[in-house]
C-alpha cells in the first residue's frame, strides 16, 4: 500500500467504482412491496431536497443554481416491508429555452415518466405567486398528451417562503387538480430545515406501494456508484462557488488506498480554454483550493472514510 508521503504513480478508479452499484444476491422479505416514483419540476424547485430528505440521506446534489440535477439519480426508501424509488431528474424548461440547454437534459427528465407508478409534481410555491407560472403552464401540457396517465401528487415545494398566502395557493392546487385530473393529493412542503410536510409526504409515498420484489437490499439508499458520487459532490462546489459554463469535463486519474485506511482520489477538471483555467484556479490558487477543501469533506461524510483529494485543472488539448 503506497505512503502518503511519496509521490503517487495512481491509476484511475476501476469498473467497481465506477459502475452503477447493483447488488442481484439478496434475501427477499416476506410479502415484498415496491413503488416506482419519479419526481418532476422547473430547475431549483427542490426536487433533489425532497429526495435526500425522504431516503435521509445526501443521496442527490442540491445547490442555488438551476440545472443541479444533470441525470437521473435513483434514490431509495425501504420501510418494513416496502421500498419505494425515487427518479431525480433534471427540472424542466419550456420548449422555447431547450435549444439553450442540453436538449438531453430534459428530455431524459420526460422519458423518466414512461416507467413510473406515481409522479411527484414539484413546484415552488414563492414561484407561482411571484412570476407567474409558464414552465408549470408547460409541464401541464406535457402531462396532458401522456398516455397512460400516470396518478400524480401536486407537491407545493417552499411554502417557509410564502406565508399566510394559504388560500392563495389553495386556488392554484384547485385549478392544476383540473388540468391533470390524475392528482390524488396535494401536499405543502418545506424541505430545508425545519422540515414541513416531508413526514406527511413520505407516509403517503408508502402507501402507494404493490406487492412487487424489491430491486435493492434494505440499507441501501441509492444506485450511484462511488466515482459518480465524488464527481457529483466536486460539481456542485465547483459551480456553486463560481458563476461558470456547465461545461467542464471530470476526468478520474487515481483512485488508490493509502495507509490507515484513506482514500486519495486524483480529479482533473478539464476546461476549453486558458481564460476559464484562470477563473477556475483564482488568484494565488484560492478558488480551487476551497472547492478542494469543501469537496474533500463532503466526499468524507458520503463514502465515510478519510479522503485526501487533488484536483488538478487542466486546459482541453486534443488528447484530453
Ligand atoms: N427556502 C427553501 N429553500 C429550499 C426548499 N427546498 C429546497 N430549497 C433550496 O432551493 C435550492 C434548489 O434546490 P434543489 O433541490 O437543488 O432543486 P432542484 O429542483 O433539484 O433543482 P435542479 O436539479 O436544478 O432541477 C437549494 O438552494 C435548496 O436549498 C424549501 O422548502 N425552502
Ligand atoms: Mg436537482
Amino acid at each position: 500500500m503506497p505512503d502518503r508521503s511519496m509521490p503517487i504513480f495512481a491509476s484511475p478508479a476501476d469498473m467497481n467504482i465506477r459502475l452503477p452499484k447493483v447488488i442481484r444476491d439478496f434475501k427477499q422479505p416476506e410479502g415484498a412491496e415496491i413503488a416506482k416514483i419519479v419526481l418532476i419540476g422547473s430547475p431549483n424547485v427542490g426536487k433533489s431536497t425532497i429526495v435526500n430528505d425522504l431516503v435521509k440521506s445526501n443521496v442527490s446534489i442540491v445547490s442555488l443554481r438551476p440545472h443541479t440535477t444533470r441525470e437521473r439519480i435513483k434514490a431509495v426508501l425501504t420501510q418494513d416491508n416496502k421500498q419505494v424509488l425515487f427518479y431525480d431528474t433534471p427540472g424542466v424548461v419550456p420548449e422555447k429555452n431547450v435549444s439553450r440547454l442540453n436538449r438531453e437534459l430534459v428530455t431524459a427528465s420526460w422519458k423518466a415518466l414512461e416507467d413510473s407508478d406515481h409522479l411527484l409534481v414539484v413546484m415552488d410555491c414563492h414561484k407561482l405567486l411571484e412570476h407567474g407560472k409558464v414552465t408549470e403552464s408547460y409541464i401541464f401540457e406535457r402531462l396532458g398528451k401522456m398516455e397512460p396517465k400516470i396518478p400524480a401528487t401536486l407537491v407545493f415545494n417552499k411554502i417557509d417562503l410564502v406565508k399566510g398566502k394559504d388560500e392563495k395557493l389553495q386556488e392554484i392546487a384547485q385549478k392544476y387538480q383540473q388540468l391533470y385530473p390524475n392528482f390524488v393529493k396535494t401536499i405543502y412542503t418545506s424541505a430545508n430545515t425545519p422540515m414541513v410536510g416531508i413526514q406527511e409526504l413520505r407516509t403517503h409515498l408508502l402507501s402507494l406501494t404493490k406487492a412487487g420484489p424489491w430491486l435493492y437490499p434494505a440499507e441501501q439508499k441509492s444506485d450511484q456508484s462511488h466515482l459518480k458520487r465524488v464527481e457529483d459532490i466536486i460539481r456542485s462546489e465547483l459551480y456553486g462557488a463560481i458563476k461558470v459554463p456547465y461545461s467542464i469535463k471530470q476526468v478520474n486519474t487515481g483512485w488508490t488506498e493509502l495507509e490507515d485506511g484513506v482514500l486519495r482520489i486524483d480529479q482533473n477538471l478539464v476546461v476549453d480554454r486558458p481564460g476559464l483555467k484562470k477563473i477556475v484556479v483564482g488568484s494565488d490558487g484560492a478558488v480551487i483550493r476551497d472547492i478542494t477543501l469543501n469537496s474533500r469533506q463532503l466526499i468524507g461524510k458520503a463514502l465515510g472514510r478519510r479522503i485526501m483529494l487533488s484536483l488538478q485543472v487542466k486546459v482541453k488539448t486534443p488528447k484530453n
